[in-house]
């Protein structure tokens, strides 16, 4: 057969990743390589749009330290911190309006993909935007501001690649780093629910989609407090 003189173009590129499409990390947690790809684009713009309204901030921890990653919320109620602690709250802070709403499209693809998980009806009523910038991270936690630990969390990275990291239920179990790429979706729940995880540093690049960034959303369902 005559090699083809040609470099590799894209499709080759994906053609030739024979890397599994969803893997399993531990009980309950599973990587969905590429699953938000075919509307990727689509949910940029929309974040954009969410953007306009409620912007991107960096917020303060309970202990006075200020985050690095960028964040806005979108959907009944948005993840906040400041100096009285942790908290989902039905308003932006910044206007006391409402979050805008979780785009019907952004609805669907939660459930989807927790579905393709495992994890049949689920339906959040809450979306943390994650910005990541060069040089931004995100230390190791567990997201337990939720109320409800019955239902799932379901991310999806957008825009740059980083080194995911995952761990075990105590702080001390040292965690596992996975790569995570433009429309790569994770599920978490059952006894993944509670696991210390985090990022490391954001390094620097260029992603044809959404420039020197990344972008991360987790949707969540928030038992209502009132
Ligand atoms: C595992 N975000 O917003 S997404 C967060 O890439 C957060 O922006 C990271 O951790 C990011 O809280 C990681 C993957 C993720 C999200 C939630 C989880 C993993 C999780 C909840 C429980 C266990
Ligand atoms: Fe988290």
């Amino acid at each position: 057969m005559p090699h083809s003189p040609l470099p590799l173009a894209q499709m080759d590129l994906a053609l030739a990743d024979t890397r599994p499409k969803r893997v399993t990390l531990s009980p309950g947690a599973m990587l969905l390589r590429g699953f938000a790809l075919p509307e990727a684009s689509e949910l940029i713009s929309a974040l954009h749009d969410i953007a306009k309204n409620a912007p991107f901030r960096t917020m303060m921890t309970p202990g006075g330290g200020k985050m690095s990653v960028g964040m806005t919320n979108c959907g009944a109620l948005g993840w906040v911190t400041d100096r009285r602690g942790y908290r989902y709250t039905p308003t932006d802070p910044l206007n006391n309006q409402a979050w805008p709403p979780l785009p019907p499209a952004w609805q669907k693809l939660a459930t989807r993909s927790a579905e393709a998980a495992g994890f049949k009806g689920f339906h959040p009523n809450a979306c943390l935007i994650n910005r990541y910038e060069p040089g931004t991270r995100m230390a190791l936690h567990q997201d337990k501001d939720e109320g409800d630990f019955s239902q799932p969390i379901v991310s999806v990275s957008l825009g740059l690649p980083i080194s995911f990291l995952w761990g075990g239920l105590k702080r001390s179990t040292s965690p596992h780093a996975i790569l995570l790429e433009h429309g790569d979706v994770l599920v978490w729940g059952g006894k993944a629910r509670l696991h210390y995880h985090g990022v490391k540093p954001l390094a620097d690049g260029l992603h044809p989609v959404t420039g020197q960034v990344r972008f991360n959303l987790t949707f969540r369902f928030v038992a209502p407090t009132d």
